[in-house]
């Protein structure tokens, strides 16, 4: 303690013990700590004081000033003015008002003063009344496929009790993850890090995270206080999927001249659409030209008359940012004749199918089954069956041979 004067004491005590008993006024008091939320309104005192001048007679006037006596919040510290003891009137909150300067003031019934002010602090020791407060929803992010250990953010909770007191010190823990992919872990100190390599924003379907976390004051340790928060993640995207045709096969009517092809790429923006779609011409059966239809088709076009058969065409197709498969893009195509709405599948029913020879020959059936009442057609339809039975084969004829043809 600092000697600050040589004059006559005013005496401190706290407690009833005279070993506690301090010479305020001759030397720097030490605070006074007391607990919050312990009841010492009971007491008689919490702490006594006595000038060497007070006669026991009631010559001497004791007083408290400053926040928690005179001024605001008042009379939390109350002083007897005859016999110096110090009362504390409520329970204390250490997170109201940590501590209380009162000054002393010790008078003679005149109103004079019998001694030099002095203070007297009166610390509010903490108590863990306060659990971990998690604000808002804090956001992080993380590219998918980001290895093991990557750290996302760092999750942070308040505690109101006292900085660097252990009541305040908050361990942190996921509870949760949804969905339930098990793909982040959190250290104590709360950052939370990537669990699992494979996080993959198109195979698992998703592009958030809702984590749970706790946090729990005294470290973590049992007794401790806890809140939970929510913690998102935005899995961002990388560019990891390469543009694939929907189909490897089509079909086209020998009297079509195109037919259209999609793609799909699972990315997002940037990293999708529009395609650019090239033909390699390596391998690539027919004479054929892509043109661009939306941002995920394209036209490919017959450069020339094709014969019913099967032609295999590749592509390389790159998305947005230029990047494609490694592998071409195969599609096959189908080119065949198309007679009432058979082979070719379903283009075979387009406006523009060949009405070929057995059309013809059904046409001309039914129209001469209408006038069969009338005898000198028969001799027509005998005509007519012969006519379809010829066309039949001839069709026939022709399938089996398209069919061994180009592929
Ligand atoms: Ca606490
Ligand atoms: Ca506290
Ligand atoms: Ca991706
Ligand atoms: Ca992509």
């Amino acid at each position: 303690m600092t000697r600050v004067s040589p004059a006559v004491c005013v005496w401190l005590l706290f407690g009833l013990q005279a070993v506690a008993a301090v010479k305020a006024h001759c030397f720097l008091v030490p605070p006074k700590k007391l607990m919050e939320n312990v009841d010492y309104t009971k007491q008689e005192h919490v702490a006594r004081i006595h000038s060497d001048f007070d006669d026991g007679n009631g010559n001497i006037v004791y007083s408290l000033e400053g926040k928690g006596a005179n001024q605001n919040p008042f009379n939390v510290f109350v002083v007897n003015p005859r016999s110096g003891h110090i009362r504390v009137t409520k329970i204390l909150d250490r997170e109201f008002m940590d501590s209380y300067m009162l000054t002393i003031v010790t008078r003679y019934k005149n109103g004079s003063l019998a001694e030099s002010n002095f203070d007297l602090r009166v610390q509010v020791v903490d108590d863990n009344d306060n659990s971990p407060v998690f604000q808002d929803i804090q956001t992080g992010v993380v590219n998918e496929g980001s290895p093991v250990g990557t750290t996302v953010m760092r999750v942070i909770a308040t505690d109101d009790d006292e900085r660097g007191n252990r009541n305040s010190q908050i361990a942190y823990h996921i509870i949760d993850q949804t969905p339930a992919h098990d793909m982040f872990e959190m250290s104590k100190s709360g950052y939370i890090l990537v669990k699992n390599s494979g996080l993959d924003r198109e195979f698992q379907k998703t592009d958030q995270y809702v984590l749970t976390v706790r946090g729990q004051d005294l470290n973590g340790e049992p007794g401790g206080n806890t809140g939970t928060g929510t913690v998102t993640i935005d899995i961002l995207d990388v560019n990891d999927n390469c543009p694939v045709l929907t189909t490897d096969f089509h079909t086209m009517c020998t009297t079509d001249v195109s037919v259209i092809v999609n793609a799909e790429d699972k990315d997002s923006y940037p990293n999708r659409p529009p395609f650019d779609f090239v033909i390699i011409p390596e391998g690539t059966q027919g004479k054929w030209q892509v043109n661009p239809l939306n941002d995920t088709a394209a036209s490919l076009n017959a450069q020339e008359s094709m014969w019913p058969g099967f032609y295999e065409v590749k592509f390389v197709v790159r998305d947005k940012q230029g990047e494609a498969c490694p592998d071409p893009q195969k599609v096959t195509v189908e080119v065949c004749t198309c007679v009432d709405g058979v082979v070719c599948g379903k283009r075979a029913t387009s406006k523009k199918s060949e009405f070929g020879p057995l059309g013809i020959g059904l046409l001309v059936l039914g129209l001469l089954l209408l006038l069969r009442k009338y005898d000198v057609m028969l001799i027509l339809m005998k005509w007519a069956k012969t006519f379809y039975t010829f066309a039949v084969l001839t069709t026939i004829t022709r399938q089996v041979e398209f069919s061994r043809s180009p592929v």
